[in-house]
């Protein structure tokens, strides 16, 4: 980020229920569990006994808005689900959830499923951090729940997030409800996020911005990138 992104101001982005106006230099993009344990085989995601492949077209529209909320000098927050090698921060309520065969903690293919430092804990190779990039391991579905991404966002004068990543109407809409219980207004862009059940991203996308926008906006990301790429000029450093 460089002083003169975050000085070319605020932007209006066209949403449902009306317009999200944000401004670059005190919005995060928040990109949730973008992690291998939910997008590819092997891992927790498939696990639980669904098709990854239905978060696929994600990843196409993320990186983009990935690209450009750092152009615009966006800070960009990732987190993972995910837990320690010795799952002492699992609740044993949730090593029991589902009597999986390939559980939490479990060696599987790209490793322990579900576990910090293993190669399916990871962020896919499309979407990997930038250096200098905030990441936030999480224990729970909920960014904000035992995490430090609270404070790290107050501490950049951070006011509002976009919100993308899986699943929808798990890890993403845990998250919305607790940023927006704290005081964060947030956009969520639809196309950049999914579910392993259509039906259920679509409720889900649907229940953020019903009632005036309950919970936060909706937008599609064209819409976040044509409203940024139309930004006035910055001017000239002096
Ligand atoms: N199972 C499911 O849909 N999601 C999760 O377990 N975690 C996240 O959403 N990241």
């Amino acid at each position: 980020m460089t002083p003169s992104d975050s000085a070319a101001g605020p932007v209006n982005i066209p949403a449902e229920p009306y317009e999200f106006v944000l401004d670059p230099a005190t919005t995060a993009l928040l990109v949730i569990d973008m992690q291998r344990d939910f997008l590819e085989e092997g891992g927790f995601g498939a696990g639980l006994g669904n098709d990854v492949s239905l978060l696929a077209r994600v990843v196409e529209p993320l990186s983009r808005v990935v690209y450009a909320a750092r152009a615009a000098g966006m800070t960009v927050v990732h987190t993972r689900e995910g837990h320690r090698p010795d799952l002492a921060d699992c609740p044993p309520t949730k090593l029991a959830r589902g009597r999986l065969e390939l559980g939490i903690g479990d060696m599987g293919p790209r490793g322990r499923v579900l576990v910090r430092g293993e190669e399916g804990h990871d962020i896919i190779d499309e979407l990997a951090p930038a250096p200098g990039e905030i990441v936030v391991d999480k224990p729970g579905k909920g960014a904000f729940y035992a995490t430090d991404l609270e404070p790290v966002l107050r501490n950049r004068g951070i006011v509002s997030l976009v919100v993308t990543g899986v699943t929808t109407e798990v890890c993403v809409h845990t998250t919305v409800r607790e940023a927006n219980d704290r005081g964060f207004e947030c956009l969520v862009l639809e196309d950049c996020c999914g579910s392993y059940f259509p039906e259920f991203h679509e409720v889900g996308i649907r229940m953020i911005a019903a009632q005036g926008g309950i919970f936060g906006w909706v937008a599609a990301s064209g819409a976040l990138l044509a409203a940024l790429a139309a930004r006035p000029a910055a001017p000239a450093p002096s």
